[in-house]
């Protein structure tokens, strides 16, 4: 009796512990508002969006998030230049990143060749 209630304790206290770290995540949240999320699909050589440019703020968290049906790599040409090796496996990955100076900073897929997006920094 006694050594099922210390482990419920035990559980009820990894449960208040866990609790805990979930309800920190309301507060980061609201950060979360401020992140740019740049939807990137990849299908064969067919990739969206299309060069288009989208704007974000010096400092912002940008999320890039890939989907491809194959592995490869996207650039995003800030300085210093950042490289994300995608798996390509169909599903979402999320790449953050932020760009700490105002400027043009194009994001491409060397694998393809293409222009993605062009972040418009300011
Ligand atoms: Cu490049």
């Amino acid at each position: 009796m006694l050594r099922t209630r210390a482990v419920a304790a035990g559980i009820l206290l990894t449960l208040a512990v866990l609790t805990g770290g979930c309800a920190s995540g309301p507060d980061s949240s609201s950060d979360s508002e401020g992140v740019a999320t740049v939807e990137i699909a990849i299908s064969g050589d067919e990739i969206t969006p299309n060069g288009e440019e989208r704007a974000v703020a010096v400092g912002q968290e940008v999320d890039l998030v890939v989907t491809a049906d194959a592995p490869g790599e996207i650039h995003v040409h800030s300085d210093p230049e950042q490289e994300f090796a995608y798996e390509g496996t169909g599903d979402p990955e999320t790449f953050s990143m932020s760009i700490d100076r105002p400027g043009q900073v194009e994001v491409e897929s060397h694998t393809l060749d293409r222009l993605i997006v062009k972040l418009v920094v300011s």
